[in-house]
């Protein structure tokens, strides 16, 4: 459905409605690559990975982008750049955050087994920071912990860390100053490490997610770095649902997902429906054949990595989310009264009456809450959700959708999927029920 037709299906146009500010999902999918993933400020580039002559397959950060880097007498050179950014979690919320090189959260870093490597690190934040180079094996001088293993990074300085790069997974890179603030304005990014030797099967679709958690009060514009349990905007790679990118693969793919998990404080159990995984990495570590857990749902505990790969054989949208209910929402207050089944017949009008907007939180359930059209206040998601193709989806947060089709030619977002004849859940007829049901 286009902006335009959907638009005029649901008259919202001018109306200071949730609905007004949001494209459908699809939409987003589409166009947020090229409406909120500016190109690194890193002018320097030469290389990117992935080039033709890279002995593997890139990695894809939805919503996000690698690190380029440059070589330079057989080091490779990268930059990150600690600054604040004007960062979009979905369509309607923006916040003031810490990242790198322009992005929330980082770009990826992604080089291979082996490699030498020159990060430089340059501050432009207003207080020090240091990264950290979660899981990968450095010299104790290059660890990144300020005050333990180095002088913190002061504002406008410039410092160095070298190492090689002994083995290969998937790792993370954050903020080792002030971690409880930096890490909850999102410092923090993946760090890739390509095998020198692959053994196996090379991944056709090779994506990382990385899980964060933030809270945003209604209507601010700064995450609150003190908070530690009440959390309202959930995200993957910095955005929440429907900002969230889908994962796209063509049926036979051999598909690996590489999640980390990086939020202050919580623990993610991230599930994809339509089919079962085999987790084949724990921390960047390769596990053996004969150990690889299958399963649909893999804990992602705090500092953790685990990479999942299965075939992709089965076409369709499938979810893939956190499977704690309240991270799959977006902003709401969690103290509201439970009323389900408490009977508010014309409450919302009457109160309406003196309150502009008042609504009753949940009278027969929440679903629609997000749909509905009333006044948002400034800066805001709505708690759930975006239109999809078969209706309002009521998620939001942690929240993306894995689009798996036969004879894909690219890997764009192939739109919505039409389900084959006799495939689609559907309202049941009275003969229908009389026959299997009884009467
Ligand atoms: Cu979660």
């Amino acid at each position: 459905m286009t902006r335009r037709n959907f638009f005029a299906k649901t008259g919202v146009t001018g109306l200071a409605g949730f609905l007004a500010q949001s494209a459908t999902a699809e939409e987003l999918n589409s166009q947020q690559n090229s409406k909120t993933n500016p190109e690194p400020t890193n002018s320097s580039q030469q290389f990117s990975p992935g080039e033709p002559g890279r002995d593997y397959t890139p990695v894809i950060t939805p919503n996000g982008t690698a690190l380029p880097y440059k070589v330079i007498d057989g080091v490779k050179i990268f930059h990150l750049i600690a600054e604040e950014v004007n960062h979009e979690f979905a369509p309607g919320l923006r916040a003031q955050c810490w990242g790198f090189n322009g992005r929330v959260h980082g770009p990826t870093i992604e080089a291979v087994e082996g490699d030498e490597l020159r990060i430089y690190v340059t501050n432009k934040l207003p207080e020090s920071t240091s990264i950290h180079w979660h899981g990968v094996l450095v010299p104790n001088g290059m660890d990144g912990v300020g005050g333990l293993n180095q002088k913190p990074i002061e504002p406008g300085e410039t410092y160095k860390y070298e190492f090689p790069l002994r083995q290969h997974g998937t790792y993370m890179y954050h903020s080792h100053t002030d971690d409880m603030t930096q890490i909850a304005l999102g410092m923090m990014g993946m760090f890739i490490i390509h095998p020198r030797h692959p053994s196996g099967p090379r991944p056709d679709r090779d994506f990382v997610l990385m899980s964060s958690e933030w809270r945003i009060d209604v209507g601010t514009s700064r995450p609150v770095p003190t908070e530690m349990t009440d959390f309202n905007v959930l995200t993957f790679n910095g955005r929440a649902f429907p900002g969230t990118a889908a994962l796209v693969a063509k049926s036979g793919d051999r598909v690996k997902i590489r999640f980390g998990n990086l939020s202050p404080m919580e623990h993610h159990p991230i599930h994809l429906h339509g089919y079962y995984w085999k987790v084949v990495e724990m921390d960047g570590l390769s596990v053996p054949e004969t150990a690889q857990q299958p399963g649909s749902t893999v804990l992602v505990a705090v500092g953790q990595t685990r990479a999942v790969e299965f075939i992709a054989d089965n076409p369709g949208d499938w979810a893939m989310h956190c499977h704690m209910t309240h991270h799959t929402m977006n902003q709401m207050g969690h103290n509201a009264a439970n009323l389900i089944g408490v009977r508010t017949n014309g409450l919302d009008k009457k109160v309406g009456k003196f309150l502009q907007g008042y609504m009753t939180m949940g009278e027969s359930g929440m679903a629609g809450m997000g749909e509905m059209v009333m006044p948002a206040p400034p800066n805001s998601i709505p708690m759930l959700g975006a239109p999809g193709k078969h209706g309002y989806i009521d998620m939001g947060g942690m929240f993306t959708i894995l689009k798996v089709r036969d004879n894909l030619t690219t890997y764009d977002n192939p739109g919505w999927y039409e389900n084959p004849p006799g495939t689609l859940a559907s309202l049941a007829s009275q003969d229908e029920m009389q026959r299997d049901l009884g009467g």
